[in-house]
């Protein structure tokens, strides 16, 4: 039972999962400013809670998500206006997709554009049904691709083809997605449920603080140098190993058992 009462998404928590299904289906989930902030709000409740250990992001109906709302800005917006919206509302979600120290996966039914694909890629892992699409459909109104696009985009798939796709604005589908590296795997439309449930369940047995450690260092040494990198790595083995959950690991092993891991 959520905390919050959420009008434009559904969330739900069943077996240390947390589901944020965003729920416009008329318009492919497409973002208005309640909706992202119902995001930011169902993150931040899945990130206190002590019984989520994985979160799942998909959408209602079929799509995954259309980005902007394009009638809210139909009557044209500033300058002005438009770094304050993505200040006020994209930019914290997409944040907080990297700064939630539990694994997010992005279970993508059908298309995803824009700003939609952006949360997407702000996602750990991807997810996605044969049926899904992906465009960079900014520059076909005359837009740029933000919320974190050409920082994830180029890093996932290399710059040639982010270009690609954000000068040309084409959809690809899921297995060019997979054959790219964009997506980790790609699945029937009808068994996407039950293969998220499948991968979201093996995350969630994994032993939360090193799952949170790997999240964090993972990030930082795409960005740090080697040098930095194995320091920071030093450090937080030394953290990972006075663990309970390491003395369970172990046991586990030895013992030719499954170990059940407690987050202490
Ligand atoms: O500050 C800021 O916020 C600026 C930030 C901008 C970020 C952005 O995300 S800009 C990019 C916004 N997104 C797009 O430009 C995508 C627009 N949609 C499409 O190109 C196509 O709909 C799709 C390729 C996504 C899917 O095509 P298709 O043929 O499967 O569906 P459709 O028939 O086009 O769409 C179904 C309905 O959803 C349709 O409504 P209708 O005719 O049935 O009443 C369509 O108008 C509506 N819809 C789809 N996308 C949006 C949308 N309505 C509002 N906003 C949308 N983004």
């Amino acid at each position: 039972m959520s905390a919050i009462s959420y009008r434009w998404l559904v969330y739900q928590v069943a077996d240390s999962v947390a589901t944020i299904r965003l729920n416009r289906p008329e318009n492919l989930n497409a973002l208005h400013d309640e909706l992202l902030r119902e995001i930011f709000l169902a993150l931040g409740e899945a990130e206190r809670d002590v019984s989520v250990r994985v979160l799942v992001v998909t959408g209602e109906g079929g799509a995954f998500c259309s980005g902007q709302d394009l009638k809210v800005f139909a009557g044209g917006v500033t300058e002005e206006e438009v770094h304050r919206h993505l200040d006020d509302f994209y930019h914290p979600v997409v944040r907080k997709f990297r700064s939630i120290p539990k694994p997010i996966v992005a279970a993508i039914p059908g298309v995803a554009a824009g700003a939609g694909m952006s949360l997407a890629l702000a996602a750990d892992l991807r997810i996605a049904a044969q049926t899904a699409r992906f465009s960079q459909a900014f520059v076909r109104i005359g837009l740029v691709p933000d919320s974190g696009s050409t920082y994830f985009l180029p890093r996932l798939i290399g710059p040639a083809r982010a270009l690609e796709m954000a000068w040309l604005g084409d959809g690809i589908d899921a297995e060019t997605a997979k054959s790219w590296g964009l997506v980790n795997w790609v699945v029937a439309a009808d068994e996407l449920p039950a293969s998220t449930k499948e991968l979201t369940a093996r995350l969630a047995e994994g032993p939360p603080l090193a799952v949170a450690m790997i999240k964090q260092a993972i990030y930082r040494g795409m960005d740090e140098t080697l040098d930095d990198t194995l320091e920071f790595e030093k450090r937080l083995q030394g953290r990972a190993v006075v663990t309970a959950d390491h003395q369970t690991g172990l046991k586990a092993f030895f013992a030719k058992t499954r170990p059940v891991f407690t987050g202490r």
